[in-house]
């Protein structure tokens, strides 16, 4: 018999499920287009009517028949999901400018041919085209909770896969210690990046423990469909014990190496944005206090959790570093 304890940050899942409008809504499309409709599916579509850009965007993109993905339902909410239309909306990608507002600016990108490059220390470096990547992960849906460190928070519907897929498919040898991503570089499409005072490429790292670990995600989706641009297309990071800085966007590259990377924010403030960034009430940032956090949508303040609510999970990770000489919540 399988026994499921339910954890303390957990709700039963009839609270999170009333917003998958959009699953159900492709469900009935799929249904219709077989032609074993029944009546009643105008009124839902009707109730569920709101993503007509999504759609047509998505019609361009070669992977859009891979989702929507079965749900891992070990992942579970506290809180409702995020309305879509905000979580696509408010974004943090300073690739295309330093506000909230660059959803528009961020259609620029071009997303296909993409390659990424695996290299650093493996058995062999190479290159591999995100559709034949796509073609060969385990595709699954999360429900993970996105922590900012400027204390707003949302909770996301993220299909992909885990990293550890990516790390076995790169074969890196056993002396790598840490893998670094890096983001695409191109300041004629990401008008931030023409802001020299900014170290680009955006640069981040993760020890191989923890890119291995079974919260580790890689983001292809989104919300049922494949990630759109301003979220990080078509391949990001999902960390969410960790502060979303460490959630790197449009990733080109992932390097195995034995030195641990300098990461984008550790670079500009190394002293507010370290190389750890796990979530902790308990550790104010220099500049504010990190024990609760702006729930988009809610616009309600909610106590942030240590490791944001992953503590169970992710833990003993950390435990044998020696927390005098690593700051692992900043
Ligand atoms: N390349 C890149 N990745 C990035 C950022 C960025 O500016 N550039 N911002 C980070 C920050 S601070 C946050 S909070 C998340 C925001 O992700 P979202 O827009 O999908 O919510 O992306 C992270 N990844
Ligand atoms: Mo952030």
């Amino acid at each position: 018999m399988l026994i499921r304890i339910r954890r303390g940050w957990e709700i039963p899942e009839s609270q999170v499920t009333p917003e998958n409008c959009f699953l159900d809504r492709r469900r009935l499309l799929k249904t219709a287009a077989a032609g074993s409709m029944l009546i009643g599916s105008a009124g839902l579509l009707t109730a569920c009517d709101d993503m007509s850009v999504a759609e047509a965007a998505e019609d361009d993109d070669p992977s859009a028949k891979l989702y929507p993905v079965s749900r891992n339902e070990r992942y579970t909410l506290d809180r409702p999901i995020t309305d879509e239309s905000l979580a696509t909306s408010y974004n943090n990608f300073y690739e295309f400018g330093s506000s909230k507002n660059i959803a528009a600016k961020a259609q620029a990108l071009p997303i296909r041919p993409w390659t990424v490059t695996f290299d650093g220390m493996v058995e062999e470096p190479r290159e591999v085209d995100i559709d034949d990547l796509l073609a060969r992960m385990p595709l699954e849906e999360r429900l993970y909770r996105h922590r900012c460190v400027e204390a707003w928070s949302m909770a996301v519907p993220y299909s992909g896969f885990p990293m550890k897929a990516l790390v076995d498919f790169a074969k890196p040898l056993s002396s790598a210690k840490y893998v670094k991503m890096t983001t695409f570089l191109d300041p004629e499409v990401a008008g931030g990046q023409r802001a020299a005072w900014y170290p680009w490429p955006y640069v981040e790292g993760l020890t191989m423990a923890e890119a291995t670990h079974e919260l580790a995600f890689i983001a292809t989706g989104l919300y049922g469909k494949p990630i759109v641009k301003q979220n990080g297309a078509p391949l990001r990071l999902a960390v969410p014990w960790k502060y979303g800085f460490k959630h790197i966007k449009s990733i080109v590259r992932f390097e195995f190496t034995d030195e641990r990377p300098k990461s984008y924010w550790e670079v500009i403030q190394g002293s507010e944005y370290g190389f750890w960034a796990n979530v902790n009430p308990e550790v104010p940032h220099p500049r504010w206090s990190q024990a609760s956090e702006r729930v988009l949508g809610l616009n309600e303040q909610v106590p942030t959790l240590l490791y944001n609510g992953y503590a169970e999970f992710v833990a003993d990770l950390y435990k044998d570093i020696d927390t005098a000489e690593e700051r692992l919540f900043m």
